[in-house]
Protein backbone atom coordinates (compact mmCIF):
# COMPACT_ATOMS: atom_id res chain seq x y z
CA UNK A 1 0.00 0.00 0.00
CA UNK A 2 2.62 2.36 1.00
CA UNK A 3 4.64 1.41 -2.55
CA UNK A 4 0.90 2.09 -4.55
CA UNK A 5 0.93 5.70 -2.80
CA UNK A 6 4.58 6.72 -3.57
CA UNK A 7 3.87 5.26 -7.47
CA UNK A 8 0.43 7.10 -7.52
CA UNK A 9 2.46 10.40 -5.92
CA UNK A 10 5.22 10.33 -8.04
CA UNK A 11 2.40 9.89 -11.47
CA UNK A 12 0.80 12.87 -10.15
CA UNK A 13 3.87 15.13 -9.83
CA UNK A 14 5.45 14.13 -12.94
CA UNK A 15 2.06 15.71 -14.62
CA UNK A 16 1.08 18.75 -12.10
CA UNK A 17 3.58 20.74 -11.61
CA UNK A 18 3.99 20.62 -7.22
CA UNK A 19 5.72 24.39 -7.73
CA UNK A 20 3.68 26.70 -10.20
CA UNK A 21 4.10 30.03 -10.05
CA UNK A 22 2.30 32.66 -10.21
CA UNK A 23 5.17 36.06 -12.03
CA UNK A 24 4.19 39.49 -11.72
CA UNK A 25 4.97 41.89 -14.85
CA UNK A 26 4.10 45.13 -14.50
CA UNK A 27 3.37 47.72 -17.69
CA UNK A 28 4.96 50.92 -16.86
CA UNK A 29 5.37 54.00 -18.48
CA UNK A 30 8.94 54.41 -17.40
CA UNK A 31 11.33 51.90 -15.08
CA UNK A 32 13.72 52.46 -12.49
CA UNK A 33 16.26 52.72 -15.23
CA UNK A 34 14.70 55.41 -17.06
CA UNK A 35 13.58 53.40 -19.85
CA UNK A 36 10.25 54.80 -20.97
CA UNK A 37 7.22 52.19 -22.23
CA UNK A 38 8.21 48.70 -20.64
CA UNK A 39 7.27 45.69 -18.98
CA UNK A 40 9.02 45.76 -15.87
CA UNK A 41 10.95 42.48 -16.63
CA UNK A 42 11.54 41.45 -20.56
CA UNK A 43 12.92 38.29 -20.47
CA UNK A 44 10.55 36.05 -18.45
CA UNK A 45 11.80 32.34 -17.49
CA UNK A 46 8.72 30.18 -16.79
CA UNK A 47 7.49 26.56 -16.49
CA UNK A 48 4.39 24.85 -17.24
CA UNK A 49 1.49 25.43 -15.16
CA UNK A 50 3.36 28.93 -14.21
CA UNK A 51 0.52 32.34 -14.51
CA UNK A 52 2.20 35.17 -15.52
CA UNK A 53 -0.30 38.05 -14.72
CA UNK A 54 0.41 41.16 -16.62
CA UNK A 55 -0.34 44.13 -14.31
CA UNK A 56 -1.92 47.82 -15.55
CA UNK A 57 0.45 50.14 -13.11
CA UNK A 58 0.43 52.66 -15.41
CA UNK A 59 -2.81 53.53 -18.06
CA UNK A 60 -3.01 52.93 -21.50
CA UNK A 61 -1.08 49.56 -22.14
CA UNK A 62 -2.15 46.20 -22.60
CA UNK A 63 -0.27 43.06 -23.34
CA UNK A 64 -1.16 40.50 -25.85
CA UNK A 65 0.47 37.36 -27.84
CA UNK A 66 1.55 37.46 -31.40
CA UNK A 67 0.31 35.56 -34.04
CA UNK A 68 2.22 32.65 -34.57
CA UNK A 69 4.73 33.42 -32.18
CA UNK A 70 3.77 31.24 -29.75
CA UNK A 71 4.20 27.66 -28.83
CA UNK A 72 2.04 25.19 -30.87
CA UNK A 73 -1.38 24.22 -28.49
CA UNK A 74 -0.67 26.92 -26.31
CA UNK A 75 -3.54 29.75 -26.36
CA UNK A 76 -3.11 33.46 -27.58
CA UNK A 77 -4.03 36.02 -25.52
CA UNK A 78 -4.78 39.68 -25.54
CA UNK A 79 -5.43 42.35 -22.96
CA UNK A 80 -7.58 45.07 -22.92
CA UNK A 81 -6.11 48.34 -22.39
CA UNK A 82 -5.00 49.56 -18.78
CA UNK A 83 -6.54 46.12 -17.51
CA UNK A 84 -4.55 43.14 -16.21
CA UNK A 85 -4.51 40.10 -18.25
CA UNK A 86 -3.48 36.11 -17.27
CA UNK A 87 -1.44 34.28 -19.11
CA UNK A 88 -1.92 30.31 -18.25
CA UNK A 89 1.52 28.53 -19.38
CA UNK A 90 0.30 25.37 -20.86
CA UNK A 91 3.33 24.28 -23.05
CA UNK A 92 7.22 25.06 -23.23
CA UNK A 93 8.63 27.26 -26.42
CA UNK A 94 9.10 30.91 -26.70
CA UNK A 95 6.11 33.60 -26.22
CA UNK A 96 6.44 37.19 -28.02
CA UNK A 97 4.45 39.47 -25.41
CA UNK A 98 4.09 42.85 -27.25
CA UNK A 99 1.82 46.19 -25.98
CA UNK A 100 0.18 46.59 -28.68
CA UNK A 101 0.17 50.60 -29.01
CA UNK A 102 4.03 50.96 -28.00
CA UNK A 103 5.36 48.11 -29.65
CA UNK A 104 7.21 50.49 -32.41
CA UNK A 105 8.64 51.97 -29.25
CA UNK A 106 10.19 48.44 -28.10
CA UNK A 107 7.80 47.36 -25.01
CA UNK A 108 8.08 43.61 -26.22
CA UNK A 109 8.85 40.64 -23.82
CA UNK A 110 9.65 37.36 -24.25
CA UNK A 111 8.53 34.10 -22.52
CA UNK A 112 11.22 30.95 -22.51
CA UNK A 113 8.94 28.43 -21.08
CA UNK A 114 11.29 25.11 -20.08
CA UNK A 115 14.39 26.68 -21.59
CA UNK A 116 12.95 25.68 -24.60
CA UNK A 117 13.74 28.00 -27.91
CA UNK A 118 13.07 25.54 -30.74
CA UNK A 119 10.42 28.10 -32.31
CA UNK A 120 12.89 31.11 -31.98
CA UNK A 121 12.73 31.28 -35.77
CA UNK A 122 8.54 31.24 -35.52
CA UNK A 123 8.96 34.39 -33.39
CA UNK A 124 11.83 36.08 -35.58
CA UNK A 125 9.49 35.92 -38.73
CA UNK A 126 6.28 36.96 -37.03
CA UNK A 127 4.63 40.81 -37.38
CA UNK A 128 6.66 42.67 -34.52
CA UNK A 129 7.03 46.11 -35.49
CA UNK A 130 10.02 48.77 -35.28
CA UNK A 131 12.29 48.65 -32.19
CA UNK A 132 10.11 46.04 -30.54
CA UNK A 133 11.32 43.80 -33.42
CA UNK A 134 15.08 44.60 -32.49
CA UNK A 135 14.26 44.66 -28.49
CA UNK A 136 12.85 40.49 -29.47
CA UNK A 137 15.61 39.86 -31.62
CA UNK A 138 18.43 40.64 -28.62
CA UNK A 139 15.64 38.66 -26.34
CA UNK A 140 16.14 35.99 -28.57
CA UNK A 141 20.11 35.68 -28.15
CA UNK A 142 20.21 36.79 -24.40
CA UNK A 143 18.38 33.65 -24.07
CA UNK A 144 20.15 31.47 -25.94
CA UNK A 145 23.28 32.41 -23.98
CA UNK A 146 21.38 31.45 -20.99
CA UNK A 147 21.47 27.97 -22.44
CA UNK A 148 24.25 25.42 -22.36
CU1 LIG B 1 2.43 50.25 -23.66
Amino acid sequence: MRNLLITTALLIGSVLPVFADTIEIQMLNENAAGDRMVFSQELILAEVGDVIQFIATDRSHNAQSVRDALPEGQEAFKGRMSQDVQYLVTETGLTAVVCQPHQTMGMVALIVVGNDLSNAQDILDSRIRGAGKDKIEALIEEARATQS
